[in-house]
């Protein structure tokens, strides 16, 4: 560790400066919503309100694969919420989900409509739901979701540790990035030697905690996120690497990454998806 420090924190932290560095301003240390804005509702079952982000992507790319399998009230209606001008803090969408995050599902197909937040808890209600890409024996249940937890609790440490340290702080500081440098590191060697004996997390069949991780780590292999690629040697994880383009290959992740993309080629935006059409 090289530099030091010269602030020193107060007895009790207040909310009277902007941390900086991107975020800053819809950062806020309370909940609940900031406006009134109730959300738009679409024609099908399912009203998902998100934005293409990994943690977005894990339910676009799992409606996408449902819909492949010939589940109609897979049917959806992919509303953006921009979360850079603060559209998670709308009455409407904190009544969907209290966590003021992205993704939000309303499966309006219940009576009444059932709200789900949180991206595992929405996988695993699809999953449910349609009786698809969740093992029914118990065991090997239990194996997937290890690995869909596992992804829930260790990509906060990509994200919002690591990512946000190395990319977004408005300095970098070396212990943080030191400190989640090498968690993540280790959590791609775990990914590593577990799929170096196997074709997906599980064993031998695609599931919902393929989706879960491959939209974070996936993502982290393939596709340079946070600039990080070469810090993190993340071509040395061969194993990841081979799964994450297995997983890449297939049309349904094709089409459920593109979902919500406001950002991109212009040809590869798919900012709302109503229909099947507005994925060309
Ligand atoms: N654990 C949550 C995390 C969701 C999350 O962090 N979403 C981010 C975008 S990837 C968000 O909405 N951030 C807005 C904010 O923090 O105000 C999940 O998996 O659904």
């Amino acid at each position: 560790m090289s530099e030091s420090s010269s602030y020193v924190p107060p007895k009790v932290w207040t909310w009277d400066a902007e941390s900086g560095g991107k975020f800053s301003n819809i950062n806020r240390p309370i909940a609940g919503p900031t406006h009134d804005k109730d959300l738009p509702v679409g024609k099908h079952p399912m009203q998902l309100y998100s934005l293409g982000t990994p943690n977005g992507v894990k339910v676009t790319v799992l409606l996408e694969e449902l819909l492949a399998l010939g589940h109609e009230g897979a049917e959806y209606d992919a509303f953006l919420i921009n979360i850079g001008d603060g559209s998670q803090f709308s009455s409407g969408f904190v009544d969907v989900n209290p966590n003021s995050k992205i993704p939000a599902l309303l499966d309006t197909s219940t009576d009444p409509s059932t709200r789900v937040f949180e991206s595992g808890a929405i996988m695993l209600y699809l999953a449910e739901k349609f009786g698809e890409y969740l093992p029914e024996d118990p065991s090997e249940k239990a194996e997937c979701m290890s690995w869909l937890f596992w992804q829930m609790g260790s990509a906060p440490y990509l994200g919002g540790g690591f990512g946000h340290f190395y990319a977004y702080a408005p300095e970098k500081f070396e212990y943080p990035i030191d400190r989640f440098a090498m968690e993540v590191k280790r959590q791609l060697d775990v990914l590593d030697r577990n799929l170096s004996s196997r074709q997906y997390l599980c064993g031998d069949t695609y599931n919902i905690s393929d989706i879960a991780v491959y939209s974070w780590y996936g993502n982290l292999v393939l596709h340079n996120i946070y600039d990080s690629a070469e810090f993190l040697d993340v071509a040395s994880y061969e194993n990841v690497i081979r799964w994450a383009n297995e997983i890449e290959e297939r049309p349904a992740v094709q089409r459920g990454k593109r979902v919500n993309r406001p950002w991109g080629p212009e040809e590869e935006q798919v900012p709302e998806r109503h229909d099947a059409s507005d994925i060309k």
